[in-house]
């Protein structure tokens, strides 16, 4: 298991690239539109791991519907595992609460699958399953 990004929601996804630039020289090495989700993702390498900047591109999105309740921030923290399958039947064993009770496809084609904020101290989980 490791961090496979961290996902921070912003208003404005090129503000937000040109401050990550300025300030810390971080740049995005994949950028995307993902429909399902109704966001835009870029994914900026550090270290080991990614910051993953999210933008609605929808006001239905769920990523507009936090940015109005909660302002812009940390949006949650993507677990990478080795089998998706078997982390969601072990959680759903367990009693968390599961968003998606089978992995779908998001960002870079991987499989994914979101577990909600009240299961885990009000922090958003995305487990991550990379394939290929
Ligand atoms: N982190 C922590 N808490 C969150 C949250 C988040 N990202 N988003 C919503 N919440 C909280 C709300 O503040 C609210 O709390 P209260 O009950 O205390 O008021 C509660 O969760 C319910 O929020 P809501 O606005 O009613 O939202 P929904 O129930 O419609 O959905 C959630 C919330 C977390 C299930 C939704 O954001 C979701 O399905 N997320 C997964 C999908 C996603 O985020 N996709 C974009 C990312 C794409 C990618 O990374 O690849
Ligand atoms: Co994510």
């Amino acid at each position: 298991m490791q961090i496979d990004h961290i996902a921070i929601a912003v208003a404005s996804m090129d503000e937000a690239l040109a401050t990550f630039e300025r300030l810390y020289g971080l740049v995005p090495d994949h950028t995307e539109d993902i429909a399902s989700d109704k966001v835009a993702e870029a994914m900026i390498p550090i270290g080991n791991t990614y910051l993953q900047l999210l933008e609605p591109t929808d006001p239905e999105s769920t990523v507009a519907k936090y940015i109005e309740k909660r302002g812009q921030g940390l949006h949650h923290i993507a677990i990478r595992v080795d089998d998706i399958d078997a982390t969601l039947a072990h959680l759903k064993s367990q009693g968390a609460e599961l968003l998606d009770p089978e992995p779908r496809i998001g960002g870079g084609g991987h499989r994914v699958a979101f577990v909600h904020p009240k299961t885990t101290n009000g922090i958003l989980i995305e487990l991550v399953e990379h394939v290929g």
